[in-house]
């Protein structure tokens, strides 16, 4: 089985202590359980912070001895590092402003520079503990620098992370004042996984949108990598919440629980009384307050349920010094009390609230004995407590009221779904759920009870790794075309012996970075310096072949010594001389084209037209990348009409779409030139699509590079034009 390490904030177990000494107990939560299959093999670690702030070394080797049984390896963080990281950057910054509470949301430099330092230290203990090509699968928002971190130092690991909480709309996530370096942190992984696949696209959008990178389908082209971006909904251990629900069941009067008694005593005062239930642990993302004016609401509207209807809501206390916490938690306990105090009677309490946590068994009690689940969250990654309501459902009986703003409702299709901020949505689905037929009940329960059981928390685990494995795949195969030090030791080589060589470079995203407005491209010293060192022997030729114009190329690189080839081959400037035109056609047909084109720019800002002697070209590199995107598409389709039958074709290169003379292109210019001479030694290097005729026509022993990750004729890869000016200088030497 392979080696997999586990990272999350927090060890899957609780250390407690009792006069120096300590023992562990394990964590039954979604996440332990999961990983089970893959953490009690032995063959893996889970590394996490141990819950301990202690600096005593010997503290520490103690509780480092008695994890290592667990196969956990403990961070241990001071009390200062732990307040910015964790209840500062994690808890202070990141959950509330991918939640959506941007009021909530506070931005310290502190906290920032503290969240960095911490997830330097898990990438560290990381580095430590991995061997070559193990697994790592890295978890949740506290955390999303590592991915880059570790692959900056371990290229060779398998990289995954998987973000439990939404990831927000791209105008939200653009306040973050360090929204690059999150994105960037992220980027360092094969894979990301996203609950929901609205998560995913915020994410994608986010990535376009601040880095520029193209994305195909939920793939990313970084500079040297590609990410693959995916949405595996997590689960629950579906067994465990039934058999315990049957287990349950069959208790006695005694045995029952002290809540399991009042809920009995509830029912006892009319058993045609109903209970609606709700879990949470107290966050303000999960609309507490809003659920119990929903009900007062629903009370008020309704008197018929007086006495008929008590929602019965266990909250969880969270992050109990966080001021915000404190206030949630005094607003909820005087809405409680306000509620019951209005409506309540001396048999019947509307709101029964608990403000603790429960062992399982009485969960699964209150599961089991509940009519309804109403659970409004107004922002949640997924919500377990949904699925834990249906897997408890051993009667089929029962109904879940859910908030659409939370994962779980993009895949319960038959729960009842609300909007938590309308009071009235939620009133009306309580009424709707109150009067539903039981055999509407066993259908819905049924059908999601199917889903939940299938799509379980084992296989969530079992689909993110095999995913991750698949993918490690791929990127091996594009790593094995990589130019690494081997074969550029080679190419070296065979250039130093050649007799007569050929150089064809393309120029923008090859020799040079884009910009957003094309002119701005212009050779800096160190490329100029670059080239005129390379062109110094007498048996090496330089051809720059690029889909510029003839008189920007000839303006910026002529009369150097290299040949020019612009416009994909229209036209052509032998080293030393004059330019040769070698596309002879009319111009009229730009008459036409042109008002198209101008069309385009009118309606997306930030495009423009290059007018060149044999081709018509739409720029939209600093429009909006989505806008971009969606307009060439459209473009290319009313180009295409237009042109059939003319002898035009379009092009597309990298942000550019091309109308051109047809029967030029740089394969044929690159053929022609070297019909007249014979070289022993011929290089191509180009970053996009119009590259790719280069690479096809070139003999099969010319040495071919693809700057970037796209799939490509030529038979090496390199990451970017800092790698190409690289690998040109090294010939120099
Ligand atoms: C984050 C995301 C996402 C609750 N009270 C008791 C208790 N629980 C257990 C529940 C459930 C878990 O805690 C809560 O899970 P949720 O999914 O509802 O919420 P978060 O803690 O906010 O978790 C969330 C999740 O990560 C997974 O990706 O779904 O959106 O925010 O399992 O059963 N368990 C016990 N006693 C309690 O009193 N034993």
């Amino acid at each position: 089985m392979q080696r997999i390490i586990i990272v999350s904030n927090r060890l899957p177990v609780t250390i407690k202590e009792n006069k120096e000494e300590y023992t562990i107990q394990a964590s039954a939560g979604g996440l332990a359980t999961g990983l089970k299959s893959f953490h009690k093999n032995g063959n893996s670690t889970w590394i996490g912070w141990s819950g301990i702030i202690s600096n005593d070394k010997k503290e520490q080797n103690k509780i480092s001895n008695l994890l290592e049984k667990e196969n956990c390896s403990p961070i241990f963080l001071d009390k200062n590092l732990i307040k910015k990281y964790y209840d500062g950057y994690s808890n202070g910054t990141l959950w509330p402003l991918f939640h959506y509470f941007t009021e909530f949301t506070e931005f310290k430099n502190s906290y920032w520079e503290s969240y960095y330092e911490v997830n330097k230290i898990f990438t560290e203990t990381i580095i430590s503990q991995a061997q070559k090509n193990d697994t790592v699968w890295i978890h949740d928002y506290q955390l999303m620098l590592v991915p880059n971190m570790l692959r900056e130092k371990r290229p060779d690991l398998k990289i995954g992370f998987f973000l439990h909480i939404p990831f927000p709309s791209y105008e939200v996530f653009r306040i973050l004042p360090k929204r690059n370096d999150i994105i960037k942190g992220l980027l360092g992984c094969d894979l990301i996984g996203f609950h929901t696949y609205d998560y995913a696209r915020h994410f994608i959008s986010s990535v376009k949108r601040l880095l520029g990178y193209d994305v195909e389908f939920n793939t990313i082209s970084t500079e040297s990598r590609k990410v693959y971006v995916d949405v595996f909904p997590m689960g629950i251990d579906y067994k465990k919440f039934n058999d315990t629900s049957l287990k349950v069941s069959h208790k006695s009067v005694r045995e029952r629980s002290e809540i399991q008694q009042q809920i009995d005593k509830f029912f006892m005062q009319d058993p045609e009384r109903k209970l609606m239930l709700s879990i949470d642990r107290l966050d303000y993302t999960k609309g507490i307050p809003q659920r119990l004016k929903a009900f007062r609401f629903f009370i008020k509207n309704h008197p018929e349920y007086k006495e008929k209807v008590s929602l019965i809501m266990l909250t969880v206390p969270s992050r109990v010094d966080v001021e915000q916490y404190q206030n949630l938690k005094k607003e909820v306990d005087e809405l409680v009390g306000q509620i019951n105090g209005e409506f309540g009677t001396i048999s019947w309490n509307p709101i029964i609230y608990f403000y603790r946590s429960l062992p399982f068994d009485n969960l699964i009690e209150l599961y089991s004995s509940s009519d309804i689940a109403l659970l409004t969250p107004l922002r949640d990654g997924m919500n377990l407590v949904a699925k834990e309501f249906i897997a408890s459902k051993i009667n089929k009986k029962g109904v879940l009221i859910l908030s659409e703003m939370a994962g779980a409702s993009k895949e319960l299709g038959q729960a009842t779904t609300v909007n938590p901020y309308s009071l009235r949505s939620v009133s009306n689905a309580i009424v709707k759920a109150l009067n539903m037929d039981e055999q509407k009940q066993e259908e819905d329960i049924i059908t999601m009870q199917d889903r939940i059981s299938r799509y379980d928390v084992f296989r969530w685990a079992n689909d993110f790794v095999s995913a991750l494995n698949i993918i490690a795949k791929k990127q091996e195969e594009h790593l094995a075309g990589k130019i690494n030090d081997v074969t550029k030791q080679e190419l070296i080589a065979n250039y130093k012996k050649s007799s007569k060589s050929i150089l064809f470079l393309d120029y923008d995203g090859t020799l040079q970075r884009f910009f957003k407005v094309p002119q701005n491209a212009k050779p800096d010293e160190e490329l100029l310096d670059l080239l005129k060192k390379l062109n110094e022997p007498e048996n090496t030729e330089i051809v720059i072949i690029s889909g510029r114009d003839k008189q920007t190329l000839g303006d910026w690189l002529g009369n150097q010594g290299y040949t020019l080839i612009a416009e994909h081959g229209a036209w052509i400037k032998p080293r030393n001389e004059n330019w040769i035109e070698k596309a002879h056609s009319n111009t009229d047909w730009k008459k036409n084209i042109k008002p198209i084109l101008e069309s385009y720019v009118d309606r997306t800002p930030g495009s423009l037209i290059e007018d060149k002697t044999h081709s018509l070209t739409w720029h939209y590199r600093k429009a909006d990348i989505e806008l971009g995107n969606l307009r060439a598409r459209e473009l290319r389709t009313d180009v295409a009409n237009l042109i059939a039958n003319q002898k035009l074709e379009i092009l597309e290169g990298s942000k550019v779409i091309e109308i051109k003379v047809s029967g030029i292109n740089k394969g044929y210019a690159a053929l022609e030139y070297l019909k007249n001479n014979s070289y022993d030694f011929i290089l191509a290097i180009g970053d996009d699509w119009t590259d790719e005729y280069t690479f096809k026509e070139l003999p099969n022993d010319s040495i071919t590079i693809k700057v970037g990750t796209d799939k490509s004729h030529a038979k090496y890869y390199i990451n970017d034009y800092i790698q190409v000016r690289e690998l040109l200088k090294n010939l120099t030497l």
